[in-house]
């Protein structure tokens, strides 16, 4: 039995009691035991005063455009969602590792291929034991744009899925995901950071959970088998460049701006299979990685190579150039590059402080036998709970302090001459956030062009703060003006489940957003194969039914839409057909988008501007079947229909 069962503590009231005694002063000891009701109070209780902001800073008129975009982790729901900044609101989800209702993505076949080129043999053996193809759900915490020289360059975003172990890639020039790569040997992706400098060539990727390296049940309740394993992943290619197993289990990462480096948090270095013994040890660590040492090694071929990934070891015990190990307080959390080129910021999560490390002192890490935290420049003690931390481009960071529900303000060089010894008080300010922030950010503040006029801060309870939906309650993203020398909170955005993560861009960044797709685009490169195979022009009006040559069962439908038309009117296929469907969008209209909804067959997509979108399903019920166009396209939307006749199989 757990320690938790056992004294059947909630979840809530365990994440206070768990850092009241880990590292914490007894006397907060009350206020950290949260129940429920009492957050709120707990917090008004600080007496913060609830500043006022300028008037008219946050509201975005009807018709105006938000000055920056927000892209959104979304969590369990499995998506990438985006937001206007300051209004916070939401202008479109994108479908990444859920499956999607209104757009199909999971049930296309070009989402299909996308979801399923990358996937393990083994997941894909796993899935059609159970009779699918793809999974149905992700756990989507990251996302972050790809960098050239230290700056957001608008080709894609990156995201990770922690719940079934993969990583994506979403087009900026259309807002899908166009790879989504399963890593092999690692078990639950959980921090994951684009490398900054030059560009962003590899893409980093903890694995969250141990697990045996070779996982065939051969070994299983040895925990001294188990390793955890650290990704690169090539960011152009989307394929697994090399991995480092590493000592202790990894949970958010980040990368430096000269392309030396990769660092990772780590809150298991006791590799403890229970919440005791994950808290035991006083001290845990962050892992650096020299990229060169492993690209040497890798071109050498050293390591072994272990399902197309070749593997170094960089556990403690190897004694490699490829990885030193900072001790760090207890159960560190957030991992955060500052925009000086210099700084890291680790938050402490059971420990009221945030170590501060310079990163240029790390190539002496890996010179000689120095002392691993010869690095820490700054240990400020900050408050409770200290999460993740956010950089304006004037020396400040902001850290979410997830048990004092509060966001701190504080200065970087004053942590520094705090730390050697002078008298300076690093904290500018302290505002109540309601409530238990987790991730914030300020625009661009993870690149060099780090801005200082909003920080956006993702607070894991709403609470009180809306009208009273059932048990379940959305997430607060609450919006917080950072321009002056006091934060003001200036919005609440409800949110569901569970936007763990954000980042905000400048649109100068994103030029190439289109608004009609490109005819040729290799998102239907496969359905254009086809048509052309099968002699028909998918460019041009077309309305063909076509039997395959050599596997009867197979038909392919293909149909034009223009509004308010189908090109066919209606098809007939046999009980028991293989049928796809390939429906092109040939208006090429902004916001003209069709779709394709097949009744009572759970078949649904959408169909762009200028897009094809294609579906396949057996046609197992022979009568007549309706399909209609599903996106409002026209005033005669509702008659863009047609009948799809499924002939009985004779007696
Ligand atoms: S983690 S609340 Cu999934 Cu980004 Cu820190
Ligand atoms: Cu086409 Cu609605
Ligand atoms: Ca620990």
């Amino acid at each position: 039995m757990t320690e938790r069962s056992k004294s059947g503590l909630s979840r809530r009231m365990l994440l206070g009691a768990t850092a009241g005694g880990a590292a914490v002063a007894g006397a907060f000891g009350g206020r950290l035991a949260l129940t429920g009701g009492a957050i709120g109070a707990a917090t008004l209780a600080t007496g913060a005063s609830p500043a006022v902001a300028a008037e008219g800073s946050f509201n975005v008129a009807p018709g105006q455009l938000d000055e920056f975009y927000g892209f959104w982790s979304s969590g369990q729901t499995g998506e990438m969602r985006i937001l206007g900044i300051p209004s916070m609101r939401e202008l479109m989800r994108v479908p990444v590792f859920n499956r999607c209702s209104a757009t199909g993505w999971g049930q296309t076949n070009e989402s299909i291929k996308i979801m399923t080129e990358s996937m393990t043999d083994k997941t894909r053996e796993y899935l059609a034991a159970n009779g699918k193809k793809v999974h149905d759900n992700g756990d989507l915490h990251h996302v972050h744009m790809s960098f050239t020289e230290g700056k957001y360059d608008g080709r894609y975003l990156f995201m990770n899925d922690k719940a079934n172990t993969r990583v994506a890639r979403v087009r900026c020039d259309v807002m899908k995901a166009d790879k989504i790569l399963e890593i092999p040997n690692a078990k639950a992706i959980h921090g994951m950071r684009p490398q900054k400098w030059p560009r962003t060539n590899y893409i980093f990727a903890n694995g969250e959970d141990e697990a045996p390296l070779v996982n065939d049940g051969s070994t299983m309740k040895d925990v001294s088998t188990y390793v955890n394993v650290f990704s690169a992943i090539n960011a152009d290619e989307m394929t697994v460049a090399w991995q480092v197993m590493v000592s202790g289990n990894l949970d958010n990462c980040d990368a430096d701006y000269e392309g030396k480096w990769a660092f990772s948090t780590s809150y298991n270095s006791e590799m403890g299979m229970t919440l005791a013994e994950m808290t035991a040890a006083e001290m845990d660590h962050i892992v650096v990685f020299n990229i060169a040492e492993i690209e040497k090694a890798v071109a050498a071929g050293e390591g072994q190579e272990l399902n197309g990934v070749r593997v170094l070891d960089g556990r403690k015990e190897a004694k490699s150039q490829f990885t030193r190990y900072i001790p760090i307080a207890n159960n560190p959390h957030g991992c955060n590059m500052a925009p000086d080129k210099k700084h890291l910021c680790i938050g402490g999560k059971l420990s009221p402080t945030v170590t501060v490390l310079d990163v240029t002192k790390f190539d002496a890490l890996f010179a000689g036998d120095v002392d691993p935290r010869s690095p820490v420049v700054a240990e400020p003690e900050l408050g409770l709970g200290p999460l993740h931390t956010a950089f304006d481009g004037n020396g400040n960071a902001y850290t979410s302090l997830f048990l004092d529900s509060q966001v701190v303000k504080w200065n970087i060089e004053d942590a520094i001459r705090a730390y050697a010894g002078e008298k300076v008080d690093p904290i500018r300010d302290k505002v109540d956030v309601q409530y238990q922030p987790g991730h914030l950010k300020t625009v661009e503040g993870e690149t060099l062009d780090a801005g200082s006029k909003w920080l956006v801060c993702l607070c894991k309870f709403s609470k009180d703060r809306f009208l009273n939906v059932g048990p379940l309650k959305p997430e607060n993203d609450q919006l917080i003006d950072i321009s002056g020398d006091k934060m003001v909170v200036v919005h609440d955005g409800p949110n569901f489940a569970e936007p763990h993560d954000a980042i905000a861009v400048n649109p100068a960044k994103l030029g190439n957003i289109r608004s009609v797709w490109d005819r040729k685009d290799p998102m239907w490169a496969d359905a254009r194969k086809q048509a052309e195979a099968d002699g028909v022009d998918l460019d041009d009006w077309q309305d063909m039914v076509i039997r395959d040559k050599d596997d009867p069962t197979k038909v392919r439908v293909y149909i034009s839409s223009q509004a308010p038309e189908f090109a066919l009117p209606e098809f007939t296929v046999n009980e028991g057909d293989e049928v796809t469907v390939i429906v092109t969008n040939l208006d090429d209209i902004d916001d003209l988008t069709h779709g394709f909804t097949l009744g009572n067959h759970g078949v649904a997509m959408e169909v762009g501007p200028q897009a094809t979108s294609s579906i396949t399903f057996v046609a197992a019920q022979p009568g007549v079947f309706w399909y209609y166009c599903q996106w409002f396209c026209h005033a005669l939307h509702m008659e863009m229909r047609g009948r799809m006749f499924v002939e009985p199989k004779a007696a």
